[in-house]
């Protein structure tokens, strides 16, 4: 009972703030304050509580009933004034009622970072479709026709050679196909992967990949840059390493390690006790890439790298569930 009556009295106060018309405060009227509204309900309803517990519930249903006509009184007596004698009553002293208001979710924020320190470094944002074709996604990139990658069991096909891309790179076939070297572009995205979900793999993810094309481009230029951009994200202390790696795209190929920045390389939990955390892939472009778009391999060349974000995320803030960017508890956005 005493439950009841606190939700009639929070009812009614929420309803009363928000009537600003003669009719909404008749209404509330009805609902709270008449024979048969809410208070008279609860009046009833006394008759059936135990004996003992009348004089304490009595005494609390009196007083939310003396309340509530006192502050129906009153807000009925506002309303009735004129405009101006309302706004003289007002007190523009009083600070105002904070409204809670929304952050960037931590996968925009992570996304939006990376892109604004490539882009300083002159590379500009390109996008495309993720429904894309067999040729964009493997055959351009110089993926074998039997690549495991391109099996159903790792890839989402839609037709027999229409899918969701597994990666952002089509974005650029696409760019160099229309467009002469200089080429210096990132393509972040969503991707599509046929795995199984759980705490280390999602079917969508994201990504950012990046890539330079032109004459004379070399992999101390890859370093170079990828050593910038670790150095603005992670900081100045990191340590790096590239460790040689294969992908069909690039020849020859890097993983990039930095030194895990919770322990700084001591070993800990966040890098597996090895003291390096894997951040991105890079490699030169391969020149059949650069031939079946046309570019001569043998004037131009290029590096590319490629990260994902949810990765990337999780070490930044230390999440250790990929999916907890996904189910939007509004617990865990908060605390970015
Ligand atoms: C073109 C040619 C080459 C993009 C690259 C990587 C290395 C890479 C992975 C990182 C984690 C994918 O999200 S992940 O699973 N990517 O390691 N990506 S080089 O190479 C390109 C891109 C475009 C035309």
């Amino acid at each position: 009972m005493t439950e009841k009556i606190n939700q009639v009295r929070v009812a009614f106060d929420n309803e009363l703030s928000g009537a600003v018309t003669g009719d909404e405060l008749e209404q509330v009227r009805v609902k709270f304050l008449s024979r048969n509204g809410a208070i008279a309900q609860l009046f009833e309803e006394m008759k059936s509580v135990p004996a003992a517990e009348k004089p304490v519930l009595g005494k609390l249903l009196n007083t939310l009933k003396n309340a509530a006509q006192g502050a129906f009184d009153e807000r009925k007596k506002t309303l009735s004034q004129s405009k101006e004698q309302r706004t003289r009553s007002i007190d523009l002293t009083l600070p105002g009622r904070p409204k809670p208001i929304g952050t960037k979710h931590p996968l925009t924020q992570t996304m939006d970072e990376i892109k604004k320190i490539f882009m300083t470094m002159g590379f500009s944002v390109a996008t495309g479709p993720e429904i894309e074709t067999d040729y964009y996604n493997f055959g351009a990139l110089n993926f074998p026709p039997e690549h495991p990658a391109r099996d159903m069991q790792d890839t989402f096909f839609i037709a027999k050679d229409i899918l969701l891309r597994t990666h952002t790179s089509p974005v650029q076939i696409r760019t160099m196909e229309q467009q002469r070297p200089p080429v210096r572009e990132i393509m972040p995205g969503r991707v599509y992967r046929n795995e199984a979900v759980s705490a280390r793999s999602l079917v969508s993810f994201h990504q950012i990949e990046g890539l330079y094309v032109d004459r004379g481009v070399t992999f101390s230029d890859l370093k170079g840059t990828l050593v910038a951009f670790a150095h603005q994200f992670y900081g100045k202390d990191v340590k790096f390493k590239f460790r040689p790696t294969f992908f069909p795209f690039t020849e020859p190929s890097a993983d990039m390690y930095i030194s895990c920045f919770l322990c700084k390389g001591e070993g800990c939990r966040m890098c597996k006790f090895v003291g390096w955390l894997e951040i991105m892939g890079s490699g030169m472009v391969h020149p059949h890439v650069l031939q079946n778009v046309g570019y001569d391999p043998e004037v131009f060349t290029g590096f590319a790298f490629g990260m994902g974000i949810e990765r990337i995320a999780c070490l930044r803030y230390g999440v250790d569930d990929l999916r907890l960017f996904y189910e939007n508890d509004v617990r865990f956005l908060q605390q970015f």
